[in-house]
């Protein structure tokens, strides 16, 4: 499929992050407030019951938080949606839902190196254990099954290597052996692909990167079921307590409006920078979702409408010529995150995936050369100015 503005995109972006209100404000009324107060004893007590509707504490629920959870679960296709301090409170919030001491987790052979760090703290604490499988078959995925495992928990595509995972069919094995699938969308956002319609049970979203896209928050969130989302909201939520702010809540609904128009840039930008990188002799390796050998192609055809912004590479020579390849960048910034409109590029065996043990960084394919460009919004021609002058000094 190729990357479209698809069936009015944009006009649902401006219409998912406003809300008709009191006031009659365009922009939706940001409630930054940490409780609400009740007209009498009774009716607290009748909105702590659930009896009556009604907010009670920014923990628990807030308007501005809420027109943003509903705004992702539109466009993700889910019932609802449930808003978290970061994408981490949203990863850890789902599973420690999802799983009790003695389940086991299926995980996609990698992840996030926080997310990396979760699985293992589930083990180490909760009893919670985990494997990672590459994914690439029923039989893979049948055969990574214990009768313990509850849960699929799929990155498509993978925080850095950008390999992809077939989600319909992730969906099929868990369903047809009774788990759930999770899947992480944040490198496409629902705007390039929908895990829901694909089959998944719960979507999570590092909202701080596409969704925010200016650089400014930290957010996450996890859409599904009512029923998944309201049971979160009273557990793992509420009492856990990795809560969104009512300002980035609103920050986020901002920068969600042009969220279609960011990933076609982004996209446009991408490709350009990902092809001149591939012509470098001096690079190689360069890996970039629509690019993968035939069977990911398939899998891009089947579940992506666009390849996101992701470049992950190798400078010939090694990381110390990466390295040397970042430091002499000067339009391109050295951070880790990625999904703003600036470019950002970062080094993953020493940065997002430092805590990654190296054997197990290596059967991730994370290799110690690997560096990751997430490509902004800027003027491609700069971009690839910027690289040309600095590789030409490596
Ligand atoms: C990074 N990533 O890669 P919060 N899921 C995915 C992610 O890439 C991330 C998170 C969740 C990076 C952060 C430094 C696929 C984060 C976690 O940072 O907790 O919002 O998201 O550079």
């Amino acid at each position: 499929m190729a990357v479209s503005s698809g069936d009015g995109w944009n006009t649902r972006l401006t219409k998912v992050t406003t809300a008709d209100n009191e006031y009659e404000s365009l922009s939706p009324p940001l409630v930054q407030t940490s409780t609400f107060t009740f007209p009498t004893a009774e009716m607290g007590g009748a909105r702590f019951a659930g009896d009556e509707p009604g907010y009670v504490y920014t923990r628990l629920a807030n308007p501005t938080v809420a027109l943003f959870e509903q705004a992702v679960a539109d466009l993700e296709g889910a019932e609802a949606g449930l808003a978290f301090g970061s994408g981490m409170g949203a990863i850890s919030g789902t599973l420690l839902h999802l799983l009790r001491a003695g389940d086991h987790v299926l995980c996609s052979e990698g992840v996030y190196g926080s997310t990396y760090g979760f699985l293992q703290w589930m083990q180490e604490h909760a009893q919670i254990s985990h494997t990672f499988s590459p994914l690439q078959s029923e039989e893979q995925m049948r055969a990574a099954i214990t009768p313990k495992t509850k849960v699929i928990y799929v990155e498509s595509p993978i925080n850095p290597t950008l390999d992809l995972v077939d989600i319909g069919l992730a969906a099929r094995v868990a369903h047809a052996c009774g788990l759930k699938l999770v899947v992480d969308n944040t490198f496409l956002t629902p705007y390039l692909q929908n895990p829901i319609a694909l089959g998944a049970d719960i979507v999570v979203h590092s909202a701080t990167k596409y969704l925010g896209g200016h650089g400014d928050v930290i957010a996450g969130v996890a859409v599904g079921s009512m029923h998944a989302m309201q049971a979160m909201r009273l557990s793992t939520l509420k009492d856990i307590g990795a809560v969104l702010s009512p300002f980035d809540a609103w920050l986020l609904l901002r920068g969600m409006r042009t969220l279609a128009l960011r990933m076609d840039r982004h996209v446009q930008v991408a490709r350009e920078v990902a092809a001149w990188l591939a012509n470098q002799p001096a690079v190689s390796d360069v890996r970039f979702p629509e690019w993968g050998d035939e069977r990911q192609q398939a899998i891009y055809q089947r579940q992506m409408r666009g390849p996101g912004a992701l470049i992950s590479f190798e400078v010939k020579g090694g990381i110390e010529a990466g390295r040397r390849l970042m430091n002499g960048l000067k339009l391109i910034r050295i951070a880790v995150s990625l999904g703003d409109v600036q470019s950002l590029i970062q080094h993953p065996a020493s940065m997002t995936h430092c805590l990654v043990p190296p054997a197990q960084r290596e059967q991730m394919g994370i290799t110690d050369g690997l560096i990751r460009l997430s490509v902004g919004i800027e003027d491609s021609a700069d971009l690839i100015a910027d690289l040309a002058q600095s590789l030409a000094a490596v």
